[in-house]
């Protein structure tokens, strides 16, 4: 029986999941758990994962949420080789260190459109909480040296990292602009990125995130 993935396609986080399946080249049984109509909090969802979050993984018995958890084990589970998530101690503490940085700094922006989105904040308060959005960017001044010369974020590999940043850099045009003078490695990587078969399930996220966001004052 396929993995079933509960899910909402524009959440950033799902992206990841559902590309780093297409990587794997496995197939997840999708449920659609709309977290913008209050899903996530029906009691049967609550039982699966009490953080109340998508995406959330049902396989074999085993119940998974947080997505960084999620793409590790579909590796570990159904990669046949290791390259999206080394067994190598080393490498995977980088992957690691990545994903953990960008759950405590990038997740920021779903704090700020989230009130837009769903509870009918203006776009304004984008401007009025500035040092919150100098922060989203000074992650991605971080970002920007990591990559130095790298083809990926670890090296010369595509990993499970580049796949969760992605999703949540892109996503962070819908309301902002990335200078390609400010951020020549950033805008060099994503180009890079998008040009993967797994890609095209970002863009229909975006897409999504970015009409709704045109629909906002
Ligand atoms: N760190 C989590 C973030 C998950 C998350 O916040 N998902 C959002 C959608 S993008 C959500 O389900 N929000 C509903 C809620 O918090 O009630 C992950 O990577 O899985």
């Amino acid at each position: 029986m396929a993995p079933i993935l509960y899910m909402l396609p524009a959440s950033p986080p799902v992206r990841a999941v559902l590309m780093t399946a297409k990587c794997l080249n496995i197939e997840l049984e999708q449920k659609e758990c709309n977290v913008l109509a209050g899903d996530q909090y029906k009691e049967e969802y609550l039982k699966l994962n009490p953080a109340h979050t998508v995406p959330t993984l049902v396989d074999d018995g085993v119940v998974i949420w947080e997505s960084a958890a999620i793409m590790g084990y579909l590796v570990g589970k159904y990669g046949k080789d290791d390259s999206l998530y080394p067994k190598d101690v080393s490498k995977r503490a980088v992957i690691d260190q990545l994903l953990h940085f960008s759950t405590s700094s990038f997740t920021r922006l779903l704090i700020l459109m989230k009130p837009i989105i769903l509870g009918g904040q203006k776009k304004s308060t984008l401007t009025e909480n500035q040092a919150q959005v100098d922060v989203l960017f000074q992650n991605l001044d971080i970002v920007e040296k990591i990559l130095e010369d790298k083809e990926y974020l670890t090296g010369d590999n595509l990993t499970i990292a580049d796949l969760s940043y992605v999703t949540w850099i892109s996503t962070m045009t819908i309301p902002f602009k990335i200078e390609e003078e400010r951020f020549p490695k950033v805008i060099a990587w994503w180009k890079r990125l998008e040009k993967l078969p797994c890609y095209e399930i970002n863009r229909v996220g975006l897409t999504i995130w970015a009409s709704r966001w045109a629909g906002k004052e």
